[in-house]
């Protein structure tokens, strides 16, 4: 029986040979295994991170942009979120008035104004269009008479109409129009559905 333990010895060997090329064979996918999943969350974190990124980026632009927002409004508005009327001089104009209307007040450069040919610059600062009207009348500017949709009646007998935009003004235009004056009160209005009741309406004193 010579070679009996040779050849037992050489299966041995063979098998602890064979155990040991399935063991790094096991120990190869393994590590293959491990490094495709690796990759894998290597690059889902990466697509998390850089979605995150995008997001809180483009949360910072649109807070920047009310922000930014809110500061000219702020600015265009007064801090109390009034809109600004400008300081109305207390001089008396003489040959020339400028109406700023917006949503939904009018403001004048002057409230008092020689009689004679006046030239009215209309402008309307928006957003919405506007119109003016304005009307000889004793009333006070907020007290004109009403139709039945609760908009001035134009054709009151208590008040003659003066001036008429006649086409409504498209927001940031501005138009001049020349009316003569004789002393008196003046009510000047926007008359568009709901704009006089909102408090588009303003009085000026024309004196001789
Ligand atoms: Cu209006």
């Amino acid at each position: 029986m010579t070679g009996g333990p040779d050849v037992f010895a050489g299966e041995e060997r063979n098998e602890s040979r064979a155990a040991h090329t399935s063991r790094r064979d096991v120990f190869g996918i393994f590590s293959i295994t491990l490094a495709i999943l690796a990759t894998a969350f290597a690059a889902a974190a990466f697509w998390v991170s850089s979605t995150a990124q995008d997001h809180a980026e483009h949360a910072s632009q649109q807070a920047d942009r009310v922000a930014e927002a809110a500061t000219r409004n702020e600015a265009a508005h007064g801090a109390a979120g009034k809109p600004a009327s400008p300081a109305t001089s207390t001089a008396v104009a003489v040959g020339a008035i400028t109406f700023d209307e917006q949503d939904f007040t009018i403001t004048a450069s002057s409230q008092t104004a020689r009689a004679g040919d006046v030239a009215i610059t209309i402008h309307n600062a928006g957003p919405s269009s506007h119109e003016l009207l304005g009307f000889r009348t004793d009333l006070d500017d907020a007290t004109l008479p009403l139709d039945a949709g609760r908009n001035v009646n134009e054709d009151s007998a208590m008040m003659t109409k003066v001036l008429d935009t006649g086409t409504d003004l498209a927001p940031g235009t501005q138009r001049t129009m020349h009316v003569n004056l004789g002393p008196g009160h003046y009510v000047f209005a926007c008359n568009l559905p709901g704009h006089f009741r909102l408090g588009m309406h303003l009085s000026i004193t024309v004196v001789s």
